[in-house]
Formats: structure tokens, sequence, C-alpha cells
């Protein structure tokens, strides 16, 4: 059998997907800005993408959504722009973010360091979290940005993102949330949130890869990242990209259909596995109380096995897992949201992230289960360092759920 378990990373493009994409390849291929009916004939399907993604966030219609390559760039479209736009010029040179940010955040606020902007990382609790308290304490008069996820891709941990944007609010701060591992896996409703910016991502809910979007609160303004012709009102110079616009509209239509009885299915399978691996073996812990979590996220670290070997045998049974972001994967560095939740430099390598999809059955958890106990159980038996760190296992420093 060959279990799939790193949807954090990516995720399958769901079949309907792919059939709703295929016939803007080669049959309804016109460029969306030119004139003649080749190019006019794609513009219901963009229409339609558009308002799935709408609806599918909760957005009103004063408000922008614009189609971007990826999350990536969506991230470093608000870091730079609010630099340009409120930084550059006025007397503000503060941006608040997270230690534990993807690195498309991270890196972009480390670049605009090096401009001569202050940045904030702020620390996270032993859940993983930043409180809503410590953005307050932390926004100065100076703060043009306050930039923080919804979710971790690591952990799975939601961020308290309706509090931090009163606060944001409150203070007339800018407020950014990648929500890449929110939006199609938890309820997104931005009439709920005082959001300005929100980050999103295909191919983290069964669309495709290369496309993502930036939603901007009541269309306001933000200097675009790409010049060039008029597209997207200007905001996003580039030929849009038809089928991939088609892919994410539909894929997040889909995600966000019955959602609460996709979370209850997902988070099931989630809770036998993390239950069964839990119960069965010691020393182990998973970060973070899983009623805050996303429910396909688990990042369960074993003492004395180190995470790179633990991927090995689980590649080896066929099992697709990580140690942490897939960007951050070659790097063979300790997890760097165990760190900053206050794990030791040995245990903060010995996290494996499972991340479960609405694809995975019943009997790829059991199986899971079965290789799992069984590569550890290996892993260990070899291992020198868990006999030495064994006696001392049980002051586990993570506030999480430590089973001996
Ligand atoms: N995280 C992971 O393994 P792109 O691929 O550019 O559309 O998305 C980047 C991105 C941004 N923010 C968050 C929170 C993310 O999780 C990701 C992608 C993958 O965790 C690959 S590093």
């Amino acid at each position: 059998m060959k279990v799939y378990l790193d949807n954090n990373a990516t995720t399958m493009v769901d079949p309907a997907v792919t059939e709703a994409m295929i016939p803007y390849f080669s049959e309804i291929y016109g460029n969306p800005n030119s004139l003649h009916t080749f190019g006019t004939a794609s513009h219901p399907a963009i229409t339609k993408a558009i308002n799935q993604m709408y609806k599918g966030i909760g957005a009103s219609d004063k408000d922008d959504i614009i189609f971007t390559s990826c999350a990536t760039e969506a991230n470093n479209w608000v870091l730079k722009s609010v630099w340009i736009d409120k930084i550059l010029h006025s007397d503000k040179n503060h941006i608040v973010t997270t230690e534990i940010e993807h690195p498309s955040v991270l890196s972009t606020c480390k670049f605009l360091e090096d401009q001569g902007v202050k940045v904030t990382y702020l620390p996270v609790n032993d859940q993983g979290i930043v409180e809503a308290h410590t953005v307050k304490a932390f926004i100065t008069e100076k703060t043009a940005l306050v930039s923080i996820m919804w979710a971790n891709n690591e952990t799975g941990m939601i961020f308290p993102i309706q509090e931090i944007g009163e606060i944001c609010r409150e203070k007339g701060v800018l407020f950014h949330t990648d929500g890449v591992q929110a939006v199609g896996k938890i309820p997104v409703n931005m009439q709920e949130v005082y959001v300005d910016f929100m980050s999103m991502s295909a191919h983290k809910f069964h669309g495709p890869k290369g496309i993502g979007a930036l939603y901007i609160k009541n269309s306001q303004h933000l200097t675009p990242l790409l010049h060039g012709g008029e597209h997207m009102g200007g905001r996003r110079s580039g030929t849009l990209n038809v089928p991939y616009i088609v892919g994410m509209g539909q894929a997040l239509e889909m995600a966000t259909t019955n959602m609460e009885e996709k979370i209850a299915m997902i988070a099931a399978k989630r809770n036998r596995l993390e239950d069964a691996l839990l119960g069965a073996l010691e020393d182990v812990m998973v970060v973070g109380d899983r009623a805050n979590r996303t429910p396909n996220t688990i990042l369960i670290s074993i003492r004395g096995v180190e995470g790179e070997g633990m991927l090995w045998d689980l590649n080896n049974a066929l099992i697709g897992a990580s140690t942490g972001s897939a960007c951050a994967s070659e790097s063979l560095e300790a997890n760097t949201v165990m760190l900053a939740i206050g794990a030791d430099n040995e245990l903060a390598h010995t996290g494996i992230r499972l991340s479960l999809s609405r694809f995975t059955t019943d009997e790829e958890i059991d199986y899971v289960i079965e290789r799992f106990e069984n590569a550890v159980k290996r892993l260990r038996a070899i291992s020198s360092s868990y006999a030495i760190v064994q006696p001392t296992a049980g002051g586990a420093t993570l506030a999480c759920h430590i089973h001996h």
C-alpha cells in the first residue's frame, strides 16, 4: 500500500478539478485580454472562479481577490508593498510578525531589515501560537503592519486571528495573515475577522500548484509587485492563467462545500491515528492541543529517533511524511517551530509531520499505525541516543500531550 501523509506540503489535484481545467488548455485558450471571441470565451469561467473564491472565503463585493503565481508571491507582495507605501515615505518603520512564519514571510522580513525596517519576531507560547495580548504589547506608534499566519504549516495550530485583527483595528495598523494552511481546511469568513490582506495557495486544497491569491479588504491601495499590462485592474500584471484560475476556484468550492462534514471525517481519522501512536509508543508527544489544530495535522516527536531516519523507514514502507515544512526538509536542521515552542535541540530533531486529506482512507490509517510503530521500535533498538536520554525523558519540556 502507498500512503501520502504530506498534505500540508501539497495535495493531490482532485480529478474533478483537473476535469474543470482541461478545456482551458487547448480548446478555450485565447488571451482573456484579447477582444476577439477566442479571448472573451474564457470570461465566464474566470467570473465563475472569482465568485467561487469570494464565496469560499466569505469576502464582500467591496473586497478584491487577486490571483498570483503562488502564496510566496502574495506574501512578498504585501510585505514589500507595505514597505513602499507606508514605511519609505513616512515615520513608520516597524513590522510585527512571529518566529514561526513560513520562509516566504521570514525571508522577506530579513530583506526588509536589510533596508532599514525594524522587525519584531514574536515568540510563541508552549502551544505554538502567539496570543493576542502579546501582539498588542509589541505594537508601537511606528508599526505599519502586523503579519501573522492563520494556521501553522508544521503544527497545524490555529492563531487567534479574530482577536489579533481587533487589536490591529483599534491601533490603526494594517493586518496581513498568511492563510495558506487555513483556507480550504477550516472555516474562513472574511466578514467575521478584521484582516486587510490574506494570502492563499490552491495546491493546499486539491487545486493545482503555481497559483495563489491575495485577498485585499475594501480593495484598498497596494502598490503592485508586478508592473506591466493592466491585468486584474492593474493590480497584478501578467496574462491570466485561465486553467489554473478555473482550478483554484473549483478546488475552493469543493473544499468548502459541506465543510463541517469534511472536517469531522478528516479529524476522526487524524484522531484515531494520533491516539493509536500515543497509546502504543512510549516517550512520544504531539505538539499542541487538538481542539485548536487544523483537523488534518499531527506533529509528533519520538524521543531518541531522528526525524530523517524515521522518514527513511516510512518511505521504505511507501508512506510519505515530512520532518517539517517541505522547503526546509533538505537542511537536516532541527525543526525551527519545535525549537520556538521550547523543545531542546535533541527533541527538535525528532519531529515528524503527518498531514491527512479528505482522500485519506481508514485502511491507510491502519497501515500507517502498524508501520509507524514498527519503524519506531526498529530505530530505537539501534539508537544509542535513546538509551542515553531515556532516564530523563519524563522531563520533556514541551507542554503538549506527553505519554510515557
Ligand atoms: N508550505 C510546507 O511543506 P506556495 O507554495 O508558495 O504557494 O506556498 C508557500 C507557503 C506559504 N505559507 C505557508 C503557511 C505554507 O505552508 C506554504 C507552503 C509547504 O509546509 C511547502 S514549504
